[in-house]
């Protein structure tokens, strides 16, 4: 049930029971995320001040280094979460292996795996742009009582319990789904609460924005191309409107609201496209699933690609359902 003034702490309270698995740690888990998300919020706010405060590498007044913002942001999310006795290993964008956490009886008890883009989308940052971080949560599938393995992170998307991302925007926001529905929370960057404030979001089962960086069109495969060529016709409610910010959570954001689809094809100079199945394009599936929209590669629904590596790419079409079907149409007609 929806409450006026609901704030995120009181709704992981009050929902932990409709959680797929209801033991008390994925709320533990989310409130961790809500966490590291404020401080990340705080940083990200700062990143103007860089003239002033010290540029990445550089020492600043008070004696610190600082680091580059995407770096920073990693090292926010994995600590916070290690501290926490529920995750049992880290993959990120940031790391090229995963990290492996040991519970306080060093036991291997945790049960949680996260996989984390922390700042996605960071060119935008140095032009005071929205940038974003995304996340995806699974059960280990190897014992507990054993240290993680990989196989607990190349699950197919559709093991996931949870996913989300929270985007630095206008406002900050965390929107994420434990598999029962979409729902946003606002941040009040007044007192540091984040307050539902988009319930229940829904994809409009047709858009009219697409989403692609169009400067990439001659290396796309034709299908592509003739689907591009189909929202400039002008026919019917067409032609659509184009909208790139270059950052996938803003862009995913503003369809989910409005209706539209996002695009990064595979290419005659990117063989697999540039977006990584385990920590970009699968949570963002999760998500527009449970809000009624569909991802795909072109061929076949993104959560049900068995990932083979923790970094893997893989071609990313998603958002309204219509629309995906409709360029998956085109993809597969030209193939
Ligand atoms: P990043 O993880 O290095 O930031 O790359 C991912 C981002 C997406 O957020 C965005 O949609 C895309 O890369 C933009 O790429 P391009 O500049 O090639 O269009
Ligand atoms: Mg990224």
């Amino acid at each position: 049930m929806t409450k006026k003034h609901q704030t995120l702490g009181e709704y992981i309270i009050e929902n932990q029971n409709s959680f797929r698995y209801s033991s008390g740690e994925l709320s533990k888990l989310i409130n961790a995320l809500r966490l590291a998300a404020k401080v990340v919020n705080h940083e990200v706010n700062k990143a103007g001040l860089v003239d002033i405060l010290g540029a990445a590498g550089e020492v600043n007044v008070q004696g610190e280094n600082q680091q580059k913002l995407d770096v920073m942001a990693n090292n926010i999310f994995i600590e916070t979460l290690r501290n926490r006795e529920i995750v049992c290993g880290i993959a990120s964008e940031e790391e090229d292996d995963f990290i492996t956490i040991n519970s306080s009886d060093d036991n291997h008890q945790n049960k949680y795996v996260v996989l984390i883009d922390p700042l996605d989308g960071s060119s935008n940052i140095d032009v005071n742009v929205s940038v974003g971080t995304i996340f995806s949560i699974y059960r280990r599938v190897t014992p507990i009582g054993s240290p993680v393995q990989i196989e607990d992170f190349l699950q197919p998307g559709r093991n996931q319990v949870a996913a989300g991302y929270i985007v630095y925007g206008t406002s900050t926001m965390i929107v994420y789904t434990t598999g029962d529905g979409v729902n946003g929370f606002t941040l009040n960057p007044a007192i540091g609460t984040f307050y539902l404030s988009n319930p229940n979001m829904q994809f409009p089962e047709n858009g009219k924005i697409y989403s692609v960086n169009e400067g990439n069109y001659i290396h796309f495969p034709q299908g592509v191309k003739d689907y591009i060529k189909y929202c400039q016709k002008e026919e019917g409610d067409r032609p659509y409107t184009s909208r790139y910010i270059g950052s996938l959570v803003s862009d995913f954001h503003r369809n989910m609201i409005k209706g539209g689809i996002y695009m990064y094809p595979k290419s005659s100079i990117a063989e697999e496209g540039k977006l990584r199945l385990l920590y970009e394009c699968n949570p963002i599936a999760f998500l527009a699933e449970q809000a009624g929209g569909k991802a795909s590669n072109g061929f076949t629904p993104i959560m049900d690609i068995t990932p083979t590596e923790l970094h893997q790419r893989v071609p990313f079409f998603c958002g309204s359902k219509n629309m995906v079907e409709k360029v998956e149409e085109f993809i597969q007609k030209a193939n």
